[in-house]
Order: C-alpha cells, then structure tokens, then sequence
C-alpha cells in the first residue's frame, strides 16, 4: 500500500470541516454534497474489508427512501449481508478520519483486523437513479483503485440486486449467476414454476398496478416483466420518467402517510403496491367501494407468508422451527395474530434490516418484516437440502416440497426485495386463491400514527429494550408513560431515526383520533424535552 499516494488522493476528496459523521441504520445517509470523502474512504474500506474476508465485498449508492438530494452508502459483506458491526465502526472512524489521517487509520484498521496486505481486492459496485450517484460512484471506484483494489461496477441497480450479487461471487454461482440476467431468470422461473401449481393458473392474468416512487425499480421491473408477463402483469406508475425520487410517492410515503401516491388512480378494490427508491422495501393497498383506502403493511406480509410456510410444512410433514421478527413499529394486531392465532414465535429487535437478519438466522424458518414492508425469509442449509430430497418423490409430500423449493428461490435471501416479494405474494395469492381484500381481512390493524420531530441533537435519545423505553434524556419516558395511559389500547415509543436528521414517535390507539392525539403529545414532549428546534409540532 502506498501511504503517500492514498494521503495524495485523500485530499482530493476532502472532508467537509466541522461535521461529525455516523455509519447509521443503513450506512452513511446525508445531503449529497457533503458525500465525496466519505464515498472515497468507502472504496478503500471495501477494498480492505475484501482482502481480509478474500471475497468480494459490495458498495451500493443510494439514500433510498430518503428525498433526491440525499444520497448515501453501504457496504455489503460477502454472503451478501450487511457489513459487521465491527467494520461499521471502522467505518465510522474512517469517515471522521482528517484528510491527512487516513492513511494511518487504514493501517490501524489493518493491524487490528490482522488484514494481509499482498491478498487481492475485488469489489462491486451498485448505485441508483439519484442525479447525485454517478459522481459518488466514480469517487467510490477511485477509492478502490487506490488501495489496489479491483473492481466492476453494475451501474443501476437495486440495493437487493446488488446483495444478490455479492453473495452469488461469493458462493460460485451456487446462489444465482451474478447477472442481472441471472438474477431475473433464477426469480422469473421459480414463480412461473410455482404458480403452476394454483388452481385457477392460466384462467387470469392478474393485473397489478405499481408505484415505483420514480427510482430504479421502475427500470428494474420493466426490464424483468416479460419474463414473468404470462402470469402477472404489472402497470408501472411513478416510473421516474416525469417526477422526482420518493416525492409524494413511494412505500415509505404511503406508510407513514397512510394514503395512495400522487399519480396513481386506484379503482375501487384495485391491487396495489408501492416500492422505495432503490426497491428493497414493499406495501401494498387498496381502495373499498366506499372510497376508504386499506394499506397492507409489512407486518400483513409477514402473516401471509409465515402462515403459507407454515401450511406447506404440514403438507411436507417435516418439523423445522418457524419464528418471525419484527421491531417495534409491529402492529400490536399483527404480533397478537402471530403469536395467538398462528402459534408463531415472534420475536422484536431495532429497527434496522441488519437487526431483523441475524435474529432470523436463528430460525430454520425465519420470516423478518419491518412494518414499513422491508423484509425478507431466510431458510437454513439443514432445510434447503432437505426440501431438495423430498421434492424428488412423486407423491403429495414431494409436490409441496418442489413447491417449497420454489419458493426458496423465489425469496432473495441476501436482503429485503421489493421485486422478489412482490412475486411471493403474488404466488401466494394465486395459489391460496386469496384477494387482497381477503388477505387483508386477517386481522385489524390497530390505528396508528408516526411522526417526525426536529431536534438539535437527535443522539441525547438513548433507548433500550429494543428501542420500546427511551434511557435519555431524563424525564421523556415517564413522560411517555403517563401520556400513554390516557389512552386505551395504546402504546408509543420514540427513537433517533439512523437515516434522517430527526426523532421518530410511534403512537397506537382503540381509535385513530387517539392515536393522532397522543403521537402529537408526545411529539411535545420530545420537542420539550429533547431539544426541539424551529416550529413547535402541530396535530
Ligand atoms: C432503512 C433501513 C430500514 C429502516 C429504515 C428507517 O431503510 O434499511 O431497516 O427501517 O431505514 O430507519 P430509521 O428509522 O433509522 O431512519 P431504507 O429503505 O431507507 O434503506
């Protein structure tokens, strides 16, 4: 390694004075001016994470749900995960590194990681529609380049797309051709294989309208549809080629807003869907004749899809342990539907997909949803060879384990999928013969508000206990406590967001009016308590 050179091109990639930078919920995540440095310091960081691992290590440019101005970063380890805790604080201090500095941090990082420096670097690069990440993406391939590294660069792709990637280089195909051919093939022919199987197949096509908050799953989805077009088709909506990314579109808006994006006209019970700027989160939604609109969240994702696991079981006739996670934000309806209807272990973590992977790691069958519709099933090596042998036989056992080898392929097991999901549930439906209506009809959602709150310091919240209790600053949670017991059927919790500059507050009542009032009441109280800056918050 040649310190000079890396202090030399260190400084043309200066760090901004005066800021202070954290690797957050999902890597880096700020306005995309403020990026260059640290998109630099990531190449090197992937470069190095890569000769110590001697496999190849992922770097996806996106803010995600964030608004277009933003941008972002993170890095993807080898089985297509997100990065070790560890590196994330290598990552942070490198970030925080002066320019003159880095060097000598890089081989504090490599002594510390025992890193063998004549090993071979090989990384790859994804990024998404943002006009800000093409320039961050050259900064990342030069950081690469300067460490020695090599690399090659996907261009446009989804945040899945790329973890798929990652972990096919990484187990010798045996996950999927690192393509994006690859990637629509090993998808595309395990729901067409899997649709099959429903009773109604080839009466229908179903139709599915999708808003694609104007990002990269719009082109993604369009690129893939006609592989899949015999079976489902899809209207894509908020495809980028007019609007701007996540603006009044998009799953997170339609979550946190409750209401159907700009754009798209829904006729009354009309199928739905919204996906994220770089497509790793899903919902979806529907209006009644009545007009009211019914949004299908994460947590209902998670109740269709462990609830089929779980009846294929049956018919498989193996015993593997099933348990689905959820953070916080879980509906209390949807947690006491799993635990008390479905008999499913249900357990919570932080928000944060890394938080809900590992946990579900656990599990031979782990099913993790965040509410916000970000979420994926994992299956274990036990399971997986086992449904291979029994989906050789030819009796009713082995047509539901093909089914189940099926469905493993179809479910992207690196990271939360928006395309991929959108086909499980699909297949689903058609196969359990469901409509969302019906789907939606499981349980009821109790109703529930979440809201923003400005604070100059948004980290003097500390939590605990999965985020649900806030530790600081003294006062807030017994604050929160007596606002919550006005209220019947209530709950909330408030948390320093790791992708926005503010304090989400969760809140959930008998009623939607008590739920609005008592978000809006302890929005108050943080904004009191917590430091709030500029307009108090309003109902
Ligand atoms: C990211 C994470 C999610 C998390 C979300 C919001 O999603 O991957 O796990 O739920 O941020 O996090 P926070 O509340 O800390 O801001 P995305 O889709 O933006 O990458």
């Amino acid at each position: 390694m040649d310190l000079d050179a890396i202090t030399k091109h260190s400084a043309l990639h200066a760090k901004p004075p005066g800021l202070t930078f954290h690797y957050g919920t999902a890597g880096f995540r700020m306005k995309a001016e403020l990026l260059d440095h640290i998109m630099f310091r990531m190449g090197l960081l992937a470069a190095l994470r890569s000769k110590q691992t001697n496999a190849t290590i992922g770097v996806m440019v996106t803010a995600s749900h964030n608004p277009e101005e933003d941008n972002g970063v993170k890095l993807v380890d080898p089985l297509g995960e997100m990065l070790a805790p560890t590196w994330e604080e290598h990552a942070t201090r490198l970030a925080n590194a002066e320019d003159g500095d880095v060097a000598r941090v890089l081989v504090d990082i490599m002594e510390k990681e025992a890193v063998e420096l004549p090993q071979d670097a090989f990384v790859v690069i994804g990024r998404d529609t943002r006009p800000s990440s093409e320039n961050l993406g050259q900064s990342v391939r030069e950081g690469v380049a300067a460490f020695g590294g090599q690399f090659h660069d996907y261009g446009l792709l989804t945040t899945p797309q790329l973890h798929y990637m990652v972990c096919c280089r990484n187990t010798g195909g045996r996950y999927g051709k690192a393509t994006l051919d690859g990637y629509y093939h090993k998808l595309a022919a395990a729901f067409l294989e899997l649709t099959k199987q429903a009773s109604c197949s080839g009466d229908e096509n179903v139709s599915v309208k999708v808003d694609c908050a104007n990002g990269v799953g719009a082109l993604k989805l369009k690129e893939m549809e006609p592989r899949f077009s015999p079976v489902l088709s899809v209207q894509l909506i908020n495809d980028g080629t007019k609007g701007k990314l996540n603006h009044l579109c998009g799953a997170d808006f339609v979550k946190s807003h409750q209401k159907p994006p700009q754009g798209l006209e829904m006729k009354p019970n009309e199928r739905c869907c919204s996906f994220d700027g770089d497509a790793d989160r899903i919902v979806y939604y529907y209006c009644d004749v009545d007009g009211a609109f019914h949004l299908i969240d994460g947590d209902k994702i998670a109740v269709l899809i462990s609830s089929f696991l779980k009846e294929l079981l049956l018919e498989v006739g193996e015993i593997f342990n099933i348990g689905v996670v959820q953070t916080a934000y879980a509906n209390g309806s949807s947690t006491r539907y799993l635990e008390e209807v479905m008999k499913v272990p249900v357990h919570c973590t932080k928000t944060g997909v890394k938080h809900l992977h590992h946990k579900a790691q656990e599990f031979d069958i782990g099913v993790y949803f965040e509410a916000n519709g970000h979420g994926t099933a994992l299956f274990s090596k036990a399971v997986e060879v086992k449904i291979k042998q029994l989906a050789k036989l030819e009796d009713k056992k082995g047509k539901a384990a093909k089914m189940l080898e099926n469905v493993i392929d179809l479910f992207n097991q690196t990271a939360g999928d928006a395309i991929s999901d959108m086909l499980v549930i699909e297949a689903i439906l058609a196969l359990k013969g469901l409509t969302v209506q019906q789907w939606d009809a499981l349980y009821s959602d109790l109703p529930n508000r979440q809201v923003k709150v400005k604070v100059a310091d948004r980290r003097v919240i500390s939590t605990t206990d999965a985020e649900r209790q806030a530790v600081t600053p003294p006062g807030l949670q017994a604050a929160i406590n007596n606002l919550v017991r006005k209220y019947r059927l209530s709950r909330a919790f408030v948390r320093p967001s790791g992708t926005e500059d503010v304090v989400r507050v969760y809140a959930e009542a008998d009623s939607q009016e008590s739920a609005d009032s008592l978000a809006h009441e302890v929005s108050l109280a943080v904004f009191e308590l917590a430091g709030g800056i500029g307009e108090r918050p309003q109902l």
